[in-house]
């Protein structure tokens, strides 16, 4: 009987992404699996390995016997409920923001810094932010390399970042905007979904269209400028790589895409890249996929990756006026590898660690 897995909140978006994956896994290294959600979402039921498994409610006694604990839950029930976990014995691996900075709590990504999963001091290992971990495996294999030094990268973010409401409204304004031929005219996609009944007050995409526009805010406000996607790329790349003073700036930008994060990143090393040295990097690392030959049209896009595992990376190319320096585009489904997919190899992990 192998070790006994618990993923809190298993009715979520992400949640049914962490049972798809461990439902398309040829085995798994788990004894019993038990599902925990919200009081409102207990009861139901949900087919897992072939077994249908009922969900049970959030209480302290729902983590009695549980050795790994899969969190995807907003921050402040993270805050709350992974250290319940945590004294009931549990390792909880969480992928709210609640802990990520935390110096006691490694924030890991298992092709980076897997050795970090040991080092546990509050029971809780946390799983970086989906922009951050949508670049971090081709990043980690091109820093062992060759030493990263700056980072400047602009992400691409899709609406499911946002949750279903995220998803839900880039559908309903596409559909409120499709065949009006708009968007030669400043204000008249605004117009049109305030006139079909979608108020631009209540969207999770701060106050602006998403459908035939792109939006320069991520997250929420944090002054000086910054927005919190862009200061949780700086710092926790800097934790996962191991670089404190590594140099960074991101821009976030939210597109009408369903599903999967996109980054242009420019990347200065301390030593001499070679678009051939970085192109045997990503193909010797599993988890990369590398589609480079732009002259045939082959490059990454959301909707040709969608639903993958692996990060996508193209466009490769040294920058011409920065020396030791390279450029690159970089897709990862946001969902899967950008939260469910790493979330469930942290835990793979531990399994190893306690068989
Ligand atoms: C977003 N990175 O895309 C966030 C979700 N964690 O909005």
């Amino acid at each position: 009987q192998g070790p006994t897995l618990a993923l809190v909140g298993a009715t979520g978006a992400v949640g049914t992404v962490m049972i798809d994956i461990i439902n398309g896994r040829e085995s798994v290294p788990w004894g019993e699996i038990r599902l925990i959600a919200s009081a409102r979402s207990a009861g139901k039921k949900i087919v897992v390995r072939g077994e249908e498994l009922t969900v049970v409610e959030l209480k302290p006694e729902a983590f009695d016997g549980v050795d790994v604990a899969m969190f995807d839950v907003p921050d402040e029930v993270s805050a709350e409920w992974a250290p319940v976990a945590a004294a009931r014995g549990a390792v909880a691996v969480d992928n709210s923001g609640a802990f990520r900075m935390d110096d006691e709590v490694p924030l890991v990504v298992p092709e980076v810094n897997a050795d970090k999963v040991a080092q546990r001091p509050k029971g809780i290992i946390a799983n970086p932010n989906c922009t951050t971990l949508s670049m971090m495996a081709a990043l980690g294999a091109l820093h062992r390399e060759f030493g990263l030094t700056e980072l400047v990268v602009a992400s691409y973010q899709a609406a499911s970042g946002a949750g279903q409401g995220g998803i839900d409204r880039l559908y309903a304004e596409l559909e409120a905007v499709a065949g009006k031929g708009l968007g030669s005219k400043a204000g008249d996609v605004r117009a049109a979904l305030e006139s079909a009944g979608l108020s631009l007050s209540d969207t999770p995409f701060a106050g602006t269209p998403l459908a035939l526009n792109v939006i320069p805010s991520a997250g929420s406000y944090k002054g000086d400028g910054w927005f919190s996607e862009e200061l949780k790329v700086r710092n926790e790349s800097r934790k996962i790589l191991g670089i404190p003073d590594l140099k960074v700036s991101a821009t976030c930008v939210r597109v009408p895409v369903v599903t999967t994060h996109s980054l242009a990143v420019h990347a200065t090393f301390s030593r001499e890249v070679t678009v051939e040295a970085a192109h045997k990097v990503f193909e010797q690392q599993p988890s990369i996929v590398l589609v480079d030959d732009p002259e045939k049209g082959q490059f990454p896009s959301p909707a040709d990756v969608v639903g993958g595992d692996p990060t996508y990376v193209g466009r490769v190319r040294q920058a011409l006026d920065f020396p030791n320096t390279l450029d690159f585009f970089v897709c990862g489904d946001n969902l899967r590898k950008g939260a469910a997919l790493n979330t469930y190899e942290i835990a793979e992990e531990l399994a190893q660690t306690l068989a």
